[in-house]
């Protein structure tokens, strides 16, 4: 006999509920969730239907199930019982949590509103529990608003100065390519359903080249990995701008008819001869000349750029310049040629109908960007400021673990006087510091609908089973908050799915997201054929008139390291610190079957550079410049090339040596372009541990 389950009181027999991988992940996976009599959801699947998805999922979300009936989900409010980032908390109803939360707000917004700060990023990408209802809250609070930097924004912003947007190629025709760059991307772990299609295009006779300096599982099945020195990507793209020139392989219908500013960049580029680059990066001439008579003479050539060149100083000028490649040859004229870094910029959302920004104050509040956490909550007042931040909702997020210069943000999450409300799943390391942890809903618990940042599909989420133990969505917990204010426009009684329903209007079919799970956008095969880039021009802008009016470099140029390798005796080592493959950032990092295959926080070093130093396999090391030190295990390994080591990210601090991560010793400075952080621009020392070490418990 069958009893009904949690979430659907009529359901007598297993179903499978189609969702969406909610993650951080250019996959943006369409699931398949079994879900037994008793309401429990016992396996998730790839939705065998859609498409990219095709059946497959990366071993993280086959693990969905382990996370989501996790033995340490938060499961009701809790409430500091000990020092701030003890862990200590006592369980309290909602109604007294959301009390209480919103009497300390309204105190502070009885005389600063913007000294509350929402905190969030893309724990989950869906439109509806990340960028919703907590955005009509914060703006009718008269909060000041984020900056949302910590990852892409970089890149975004050159693409838009170049391309007009985050637009490409559609990712299912790098299967037709003959030739994939893959540049600064470790796709097998990071974006394994478009290295599906680059494995066909392989068998199809394709040559596949990494551009990447640690020697990734992704490079060691490519024909051709190039270890360039971390922060050299443009001198790279330069010099092979420089070859097509030298040879003649380009396009120049093409460039005649649809790019702007080529004389300006002709000029540039002559002065890159692929010595000086050679130079720069750290790798053979011969394998730049390589490259370019590669890139300039097979047809269709496409390139999946992607985020590893964008964490340093010079990142958005790298992405700028390879982002020109395609329009030299006329690459563009073929669907199976170009550049894919991001197809967000394609979807219509209607962000504007979502997040009501309407709400918002006359006077705009300040913007403090994501990625400066660290100095920002210990700065005072001041003019140039405004107040000092005195309480920060964090949700979707895990700064004290994934921001920069860690030993900061610690500091300030740290201070006494500082209101902190984190939304969670887990216990995780800025949970510590919270003075209320609210329960979250998982994806298999909540609704909500999706864009892609690797796709052209949305994907509708529907909740499989109920809520576990007192979980409510961040929709719903904002709308308590905000009914607890006594907000009263019609906005804050949306629901999540009416929210669903508001993401894209009506220029996405939903009631074909509802029977088939997805939607395809109608979007042209080969979008830059015949030009109609989304740029003011409508060209592709090798020379950028918005950029050179804001008294920047109107053309794509190679910008050195802050932290140059060579200019600092003291530490001599590049650090990167590219995620675990088994990892999703922070998340998953508490998943035990995920955690035994990472085995513990590593840095891979070049068994030269480990000999220097008395390092042996396996050793404990601390790994240290001025602003900290962290500790972690050796991998004596050929995949960190000589002089760069590979700090692989990110584990929990207190999952880790010391109570320690990687971010200890990354910088707070930011990008040339769209004020993004640069983790992989941070030179270190690293010296076998001499003492003893804690270990986690
Ligand atoms: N399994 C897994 N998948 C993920 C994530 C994860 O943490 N784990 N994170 C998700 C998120 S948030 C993002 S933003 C994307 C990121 O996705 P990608 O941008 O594809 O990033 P990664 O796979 O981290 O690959 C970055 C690669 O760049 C290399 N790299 C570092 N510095 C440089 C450089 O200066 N130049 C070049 N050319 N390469 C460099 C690194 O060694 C690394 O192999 O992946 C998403 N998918
Ligand atoms: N050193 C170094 N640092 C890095 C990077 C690097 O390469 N090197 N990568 C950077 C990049 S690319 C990124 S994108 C950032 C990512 O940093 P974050 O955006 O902070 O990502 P995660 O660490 O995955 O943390 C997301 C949290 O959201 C929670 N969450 C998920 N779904 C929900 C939900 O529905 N509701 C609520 N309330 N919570 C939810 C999860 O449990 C998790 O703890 O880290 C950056 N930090
Ligand atoms: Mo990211």
């Amino acid at each position: 006999m069958s009893t009904p389950s949690a979430a659907n009181p009529m359901q007598t027999t297993p179903i499978q509920v189609r969702g969406a991988c909610p993650h951080d992940c250019p996959d943006t996976c369409a699931l398949l969730t079994t879900v037994d009599e008793h309401g429990v959801a016992t396996r998730v699947q790839g939705n065998p239907e859609h498409r990219h998805t095709d059946g497959a999922l990366c071993a993280k979300v086959s693990k969905y199930t382990e996370r989501s009936y996790h033995p340490e989900r938060v499961l009701t409010p809790l409430k500091r019982s000990g020092p701030k980032g003890s862990g200590q908390f006592t369980p309290v109803s909602w109604d007294e949590a959301l009390s209480d939360i919103t009497q300390r707000l309204q105190a502070i917004a009885a005389h600063a509103p913007e000294a509350i700060l929402p905190y969030s990023y893309a724990g989950t990408m869906g439109m509806v529990q990340g960028e919703s209802m907590d955005r009509r809250f914060f703006h009718k609070l008269g909060a000041s608003q984020l900056d949302r930097t910590i990852c892409a924004s970089a890149g975004a912003e050159a693409l838009i100065q170049t391309l007009g947007g985050k637009v490409g190629m559609k990712v299912e025709f790098f299967a037709e390519s003959q030739l994939i760059l893959i540049w600064g991307s470790n796709s097998i772990g990071s974006n394994l359903h478009f290295w599906r299609y680059a494995q066909q295009a392989k068998r199809n006779g394709a040559k596949l080249v990494c551009i990447d300096p640690r020697k990734s599982e992704t490079a060691d099945k490519c024909h051709e990995h190039i270890a360039l020195r971390p922060g050299t990507d443009a001198a790279l793209a330069l010099a092979l701008m420089h070859e097509l020139i030298a040879h003649d392989w380009l396009d120049h219908d093409y460039i005649a008819r649809h790019t702007l500013g080529w004389a300006q960049l002709r000029e540039r580029a002559l002065q890159w001869p692929p010595e000086r680059a050679a130079e720069i990066c750290g790798v053979p001439v011969e394998q730049i000349r390589q490259l370019a008579q590669d890139y300039g003479t097979t047809k269709p050539a496409a390139i999946r750029l992607n985020y590893g060149m964008q964490r340093v100083r010079g990142g958005g000028n790298a992405v700028r310049a390879v982002a020109c490649l395609p329009a030299l040859t006329g690459a563009w004229r073929h669907r199976a040629g170009g550049v894919l870094l991001s197809s967000s910029g394609q979807f219509p959302a209607q962000r504007g109908v979502l997040q009501m920004p309407e709400l918002m104050p006359a006077k705009t509040p300040r913007t403090i960007n994501m990625s400066t956490i660290g100095d920002d909550l210990l700065r005072a007042a001041s003019p140039a400021f405004g107040p000092k931040v005195e309480a920060i909702v964090v949700y979707n997020s895990n700064p004290v673990a994934v921001a920069p210069e860690s030993g900061k943000v610690v500091q300030g999450f740290a201070r006494e006087d500082l209101f902190t409300v984190v939304l969670e799943h887990f216990r995780t390391d800025t949970a510590d510091y919270a003075d209320y942890i609210l329960p979250a809903t998982t994806q298999l618990e909540h609704w909500d609908v999706h864009l892609s940042y690797g796709h052209t599909d949305v994907v509708l989420n529907r909740p499989a089973i109920a809520p576990q133990g007192q979980a409510r969505s961040n929709a719903q917990i904002f709308r308590d908050l905000a009914a607890h204010m006594g907000f009263t426009e019609p906005g804050f009684a949306d629901s999540d799915e009416a929210l669903c329903r508001q993401a894209f209007g009506d220029a996405v079919d939903y009631a074909l997201l509802e029977t088939q799970g997805f939607a395809t956008l109608a979007i042209p095969d080969a979008p830059f054929a015949e030009g109609h880039f989304p740029t003011p021009s409508g060209k592709c802008e090798f020379y950028s008139a918005r950029l050179a009016a804001q008294g920047l470099d109107g053309l794509p140029d190679h910008l050195p390291n802050y932290e140059l390798q060579g200019t600092d005796a003291r530490y001599p080592l590049a650090m990167i610190s590219p995620p675990a493959r088994n990892f999703l950032n922070s998340t998953f990092v508490n998943v035990t079957s995920l955690r035994n295959i990472e085995g513990r926080p590593v840095l891979e070093i070049h068994p030269d550079d480990a000999e220097a130093r008395g390092i042996a396999n396996d050793a404990v090391v601390r790994v240290f410049n001025d602003r900290g030190s962290y500790l972690c295990h050796a991998t004596v390994s050929r995949r960190a090339r000589p002089g760069v080591v590979n700090g692989l990210g990110i584990w929990w601090r207190k999952m880790g040596l010391e109570g320690t991560n990687v971010n200890e010793v990354t910088s707070q400075a930011l990008t040339d372009l769209g004020r993004a952080p640069t983790f992989y621009d941070c030179l270190v020392q690293v010296e076998a541990c001499p003492t003893e070490v804690a270990l986690p418990a």
